[in-house]
């Protein structure tokens, strides 16, 4: 005959902390999904001593991040996104910033790899790049006609 097996007062809480535990870990896993901690991140734009660029030019976000892009001087920049995940179906550009403290901010929800270069300077290699959450993979991404889409704006301007 097997004795009815009894648990401690101890060993039960032990139990509970355990199934707490798991509570835990999963209601963590649950916000880190849904961007319940959308960080907001900002890019500088730098002049400085006839160099142009991105401070940082590589960075990496979650889905759900907030990128702030702010004039650091009074300098003419133009954010234009050139190469985007496929998945992306908007043109990220910002209007001319012009003075300091002139700032064009979006939010990135699909993941993958993003280009961009300030306009006015791109002969100057102002460029950066961002990844939201993972890399694209080798045709994952498509290139934006920045050029083709000035000349539809110009031309609906007119
Ligand atoms: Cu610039």
């Amino acid at each position: 005959m097997s004795a009815p097996v009894f648990y401690s007062y101890g060993q039960g809480l032990k139990e509970l902390e355990k199934l707490h535990m798991k509570k835990l870990i999963l209601l963590a896993a649950l916000f880190a999904c849904t961007g319940a901690y959308a960080k907001e991140v900002t890019v500088k734009e730098v002049s400085n001593d006839g160099k142009f660029y991105f401070l940082p030019s590589y960075l990496t976000i979650q889905p759900g991040d907030t990128v702030h892009f702010v004039n650091e001087q009074d300098n003419i920049h133009e954010v234009m996104f050139v190469s985007v995940p496929k998945g992306v179906n908007e043109m990220i550009m910002s209007p001319l910033q012009e003075k300091k403290g002139d700032t064009f901010s979006h939010t990135f929800t699909i993941p993958g790899t993003y280009q961009f270069h300030c306009h006015p300077h791109e002969a100057l290699g102002m460029q950066g790049t961002l990844i939201v959450g993972k890399p694209s993979k080798k045709g994952e991404t498509k290139h934006v006609d920045h050029h083709a889409l000035e000349k539809q704006l110009e031309a609906k301007s007119h």
